[in-house]
């Protein structure tokens, strides 16, 4: 095989999966903009999930947040995913939307909203059983606004023993995902506020609890690919919630920020072995102001083109630049992979494929958004911002 061939071959068998809430309404803490044609419903958001697998080929899975995603037979919502080619990814838990989660939900200084909280993540997984999801993402917005209004070591006690119960529960297949967050929605303190916190977390509780890095949840500046490799090396990474940022959790579309960050970040996941491995390369953004489906299918197309680069580094160039001490030798090397314009490439894999070379028309030719602009009136708002 060619080098050339052999990167389309990685290309081929990438896997990007969509979240089901960027196809709902969404907006910010000022305002929901209801866009025309939504989803109205857990099954409709599959029904543009499909047409994101369709046109791309490379997103045959779907992420499902509970309860924005309930349904009365979740067998029946992955049979509605199977029917059209795809697949119940991971299930992501919400202990944030109670009034009883003022003051946290695993970390409350109440028991009996603790036990709430962890009895909604037990459901989660039962969920997982009835979709046949393998992994269980949690997020918690736990924290304080305050100096001393709780007791920051107790909170993290409290966190262990939660998880240690939820992962007693895990099946053989199962995994659990924990997300670190700096901030938002507290502001002093946060529970799981960085990939320490969530490491060492993982770590106690055994192989089957990796960390999430959700590329919106860092301090400006932070090297995330840093992160991507230490967590790689240690055997510990997750999988992503990839999205872009400007300042703080934006959720825009991946890749649209700082198309070099997702480079660098696909660079560490290539050296380390990530691709072929078992880490999950998750969406996680809402689209306020842009066309959803387009605005997934090219976040999408930004992962494939990051991963494409970085694909395209030649290793074995660099390592003997490194080796040498060649620092602008190395640097090069690595920006002529990032400078690379991967958007032939990527046509020639969607043409063996045998998908159209560039999604974004295809889609709109497809007449696809007009029939739902038509056909579903009074679509549902994601949930929440995201
Ligand atoms: C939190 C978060 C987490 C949630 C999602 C909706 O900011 O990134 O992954 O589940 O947003
Ligand atoms: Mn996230
Ligand atoms: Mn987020």
């Amino acid at each position: 095989m060619t080098e050339r061939a052999a990167v389309k071959a990685v290309l081929k068998t990438q896997a990007v999966e969509t979240p089901s809430w960027a196809y709902g309404n969404s907006g910010t803490r000022f305002k929901v903009f209801a866009q025309q044609g939504v989803p109205r419903d857990p099954m409709e958001k599959l029904d543009d999930a499909a047409k994101v697998h369709e046109f791309t080929g490379v997103a045959p899975t779907v992420a499902l947040h509970i309860p924005w995603d309930t349904v009365d037979d979740y067998a029946a919502l992955a049979r509605h995913a199977e029917d059209r080619g795809l697949r119940l990814g991971a299930i992501n838990s919400n202990t944030f939307q109670d009034d009883d989660y003022r003051l946290g939900s695993v970390c409350h200084p109440d028991a009996s909203v603790r036990r709430k909280a962890v009895d909604h993540l037990l459901e989660c997984v039962d969920i997982m059983d009835a979709t046949g999801s393998k992994d269980l993402k949690l997020w918690f917005a736990d924290g304080t606004n305050y100096p001393g209004q709780d007791d920051i070591r107790a909170r993290q006690d409290r966190l262990a023993e939660a998880l240690a119960e939820v992962y007693e529960r895990l099946g053989d297949d199962q995994r659990m995902l924990l997300e670190y967050k700096l901030f938002e929605p507290a502001f002093y303190t946060t529970d799981v506020p960085d990939w320490g916190t969530a490491y060492a977390h993982c770590l106690r509780l055994g192989p089957k609890a990796r960390v999430v890095v959700d590329t919106g949840h860092h301090a400006p500046g932070t090297n995330i690919e840093f992160i991507v490799a230490t967590l790689l090396r240690e055997g510990k990474l997750g999988g992503f919630d990839f999205n872009s940022r400007f300042y703080a959790d934006d959720d825009l579309m991946a890749g649209a920020a700082d198309p070099f960050q997702l480079f660098r970040i696909m660079y560490e996941v290539v050296r380390g072995g990530g691709l072929s491995g078992d880490v999950a390369f998750m969406l996680d953004q809402c689209h306020n102001v842009e066309s959803k489906i387009p605005a997934i299918v090219r976040s999408v197309m930004n992962v494939q083109e990051a991963t494409a680069k970085a694909l395209l580094v030649d290793r074995d160039a660099l390592g003997a630049a490194q080796r040498a001490g060649d620092v602008l030798g190395a640097n090069a090397v690595l920006m002529d992979a990032f400078s690379t314009d991967v958007r032939p490439l990527l046509r020639e894999v969607r043409e063996e494929m045998g998908l159209d070379p560039d999604p974004m028309a295809a889609y709109a030719r497809s007449g696809w958004a007009e029939k739902i602009v038509a056909e579903r009136v009074g679509g549902e708002q994601a949930g929440w911002g995201a």
